[in-house]
Formats: structure tokens, sequence, C-alpha cells
């Protein structure tokens, strides 16, 4: 009788444990480790990432990015040292915008652009500056809209 016990017993504790991860896989259990290695992931994947295209940084005359959804479409952009250069705005989305240089985050500001509406496309007459690393920034949303300027 005991052996009898015992295997069910057993058995019972094999199905609940089933269950259990069953119900974790397709429940809380699963979303939350899936959230907490995809926010890690991604949180490293963002940081190579910056890195990757801090190294291949979007160049070009003029130069341009795009805000949709109150991103920024490019985290770093090249351009000439000592020459004026122009930036082509794209605000895609329904609401204000700006694409503003400054000579580091939280620094003094070298570039005010225009904060507008989209969609609309806005050309950004930069002044020249000396050669080194700036910061662009969205003056509406300066803290989930910004870039690197890197000057050469
Ligand atoms: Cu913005």
């Amino acid at each position: 009788m005991e052996g009898i016990n015992m295997k069910s017993m057993v058995r019972v504790a094999i199905l609940g444990v089933t269950l259990l991860l069953m119900a974790g896989c397709g429940r809380m259990g699963d979303v939350q480790s899936q959230s907490k290695e995809g926010d890690s992931s991604a949180a490293s994947q963002a940081h190579s990432g910056g890195k990757g295209s801090a190294s291949s940084c979007e160049a070009g005359e003029p130069l341009e990015i795009s805000a949709a959804e109150t991103a920024f479409d490019k985290e770093c952009l090249a351009a000439p040292a000592d020459k004026a250069f122009k930036v082509t705005f794209n605000n895609k989305d329904s609401f204000g915008h700006s694409f503003a240089v400054y000579d580091k985050e939280g620094g003094e500001q070298l570039f005010r652009g225009e904060i507008f509406r989209g969609p609309k496309e806005l050309v950004n007459d930069i002044p020249a500056l000396p050669a080194g690393s700036y910061h662009f920034q969205c003056d509406v949303h300066p803290f989930v809209m910004q870039g690197a300027l890197k000057v050469s």
C-alpha cells in the first residue's frame, strides 16, 4: 500500500509540476522571464548598437534625420569640420519636434532648431563647428530623442 501511495503521490507531484511549468510557460513566468531577458538583451544590444552605429556614423550632404513616434531614426550623424552644413529633419509625427545641437548633453546650445509639427520637413542650417563630438537632441523630448554628432 505504501508503495502505491508513494507512486501516486509522485505522479500527482509530477503532474502538478508539469502543470505549473505549462502554466508558467504560457503565462506570467514566461512573460516575466522573457521581458527580463528581453530588457537586458535589448539594453545590451542598444549599447552595442550605439557603439556600432557610432563608428558607422551617418554622413551625407545634406544630412538627413527623421522622427517618428517620438524617436529619431539615427543616433549618430557625421559632419565636416569648420564648414556650415545642413540637416534635413523630417518630422513624421503630428506633434512638435526639433533638431538642436549642443556641445555636450546638458551643455551649451550651439544650434537651436525650430520646433515644428509634422508631417513636415525642415532644413536646418547648422553653423560651422570645429572638429569634435557634439550632442543633438529634440528640445521637446531631450531624454528620448538624442544622438551624437561627430564633426571631423
Ligand atoms: Cu521630439
